[in-house]
């Protein structure tokens, strides 16, 4: 938890730009605060936690995410952004803070966003600027933040500007989109807006679009409610293409040449902090009417089922197996709320020998169920692997000859749909992928839709 410290200003003395506090440097603060930095504010990036203030002392992020190491360094070595496990005062404050669900209600959780107000409440000057980026449910800006900031005795909107200004940018894209992505600049009032906007400006290309806070609270949630929709559709298509012995990327890709459909791509599942976390916030505002967004939540966490379902026809506990992938999509480290943890934690629990391998992740991570083994270890033996995530190093940087020498059966469960197939198969892999019909050929054959009649019939 963020706790108060000395009151030190982080501005030095001359600077024109507005001197900024902000307030976690997860996925989102640490870029932000580096941000800011090389664009001219006075920074203070704080936070408590000691693995974070040991990577970033050493002068490289915590986090991976191309390119964020050069650009937390050169904020660094401009002495424009410091380090702190307190607050400091500044003239903006920016809250960038984790917003989990409480895994019993799926009520958003945020006692880290009290906490941070909290925080700053011993800091906050008439004329100062608080900004919440984390996604929150409709409303908190207004309701939550506003009377937590006010309990400094200033009046919220008055004399202090209070703003939700929404993060929009994709992990493994984050330093590009941070710039070029529209921005959203939601305030508790019209100025809080343009004071807001006029922040951001300092180092945004894309439009910063002024808004109201709950308008904008609002957007930021249906915008990863929309994909989450729209990646629950795709898996309900996967499923119904291996019931009717089609394959799904083929009929995905050919549906996809009308001009006006996009369906996204089916998959092991929908993880992460965001899109497999937000559109609760929406079932929890208005649970009676958010029947289809509750139904795609479960579509997508009905995947890893599936999953497990699948290998079940390919080996049966107790079995060695490894999957290939544990973080929650290609190329990134971040294992949060990953379908392929809960497919290994439902392939432990049926008791397969599970063995786990992912280069993007440090051996030791927390909460994984199985050994994260080097790929030959994990490879040997295995009676079927499982890609679970479509890293460039499983999907282009692998010695299929090796794998093929070392795995004990020579089978391959593909939830991406990205593996060349025809190259595992010139190995002798049979290969199976999520979304076409069953393994065993008799299976493969489309099966006639109930109800068809042929023309004429
Ligand atoms: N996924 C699929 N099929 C797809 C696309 C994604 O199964 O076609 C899965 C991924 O494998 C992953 C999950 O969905 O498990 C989410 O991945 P993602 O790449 O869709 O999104 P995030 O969580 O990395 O980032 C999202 C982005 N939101 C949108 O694109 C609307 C990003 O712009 C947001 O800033 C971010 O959430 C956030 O922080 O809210």
């Amino acid at each position: 938890m963020i706790g108060q410290g000395a009151e030190r200003d982080v501005r030095g003395a001359g600077d024109a730009r507005p001197s900024i506090c902000v307030l976690g440097l997860g996925y989102i603060g640490l870029p932000t605060a580096s941000m800011f930095a090389v664009s001219g504010h006075a920074v203070v990036g704080v936070d408590p936690s000691p693995a974070v203030q040991e990577a970033l002392s050493g002068g490289r992020a915590h986090i991976q995410e191309p390119d964020l190491d050069t650009l937390v360094s050169a904020a660094l070595h401009s002495g424009r952004l410091r380090l702190a496990t307190t607050p400091e005062p500044a003239d903006v404050f920016i809250i960038a803070v984790p917003t989990p669900f409480l895994p019993e209600t799926r009520a958003a959780d945020l006692r880290f966003v009290e906490q941070a107000c909290a925080d700053i409440v011993p800091h906050l000057r008439p004329g100062n600027l608080v900004v919440l980026e984390s996604t929150v449910p409709p409303g908190t800006t207004r309701d939550l933040v506003a009377p937590l900031l006010e309990r400094s005795g200033l009046r919220a909107g008055r004399d202090v500007c209070v703003a939700h200004c929404p993060e929009r940018v994709l992990p493994g894209r984050i330093l590009q989109e941070l710039v070029v992505n529209d921005r959203l600049a939601g305030g508790l009032t019209p100025p809080c807006a343009e004071r807001a906007a006029t922040v951001y400006e300092s180092f945004a290309r894309g439009n910063v679009i002024r808004t109201d806070a709950t308008t904008a609270e609002m957007a930021k949630v249906m915008e990863n409610t929309y994909r989450d929709v729209n990646v629950a559709l795709a898996n309900e298509f996967a499923l119904i293409a291996s019931r009717v012995g089609v394959d799904v990327w083929e009929a995905i890709g050919l549906a996809n040449r009308h001009p006006r459909v996009n369906i996204l791509r089916p998959g092991p599942g929908v993880g992460g902090h965001c899109v497999a976390v937000d559109p609760w916030f929406l079932v929890q505002a208005a649970p009676a009417e958010a029947q289809l967004i509750r139904t795609a939540r479960e579509v997508n966490d009905g995947m890893p089922g599936h999953v497990l379902a699948r290998l079940a026809q390919l080996a049966a506990p107790p079995a060695p197996i490894c999957l290939l992938g544990v973080t929650y999509k290609a190329n990134v480290d971040d294992v949060r709320e990953s379908p392929a943890v809960r497919i290994a934690e439902l392939a432990v629990d049926s008791g397969y020998r599970v063995r786990l391998c992912d280069p993007h992740v440090a051996p030791g991570v927390a909460g994984l169920p199985a050994p994260l083994l080097p790929l030959e270890q994990a490879v040997r033996d295995a009676a079927a692997l499982v890609l679970l995530v479509d890293h460039t190093a499983f999907t282009h940087g692998l010695d299929l000859d090796l794998v093929a020498a070392l795995v004990g059966r020579k089978q391959v469960l593909d939830t991406r749909g990205v593996l060349d197939r025809s190259a595992w198969r010139q190995r002798g892999f049979s290969v199976d992928v999520l979304g076409t019909g069953a393994k065993d050929e008799d299976a493969r054959e489309p099966r006639p839709l109930a109800g068809w009649r042929s023309v004429g019939a």
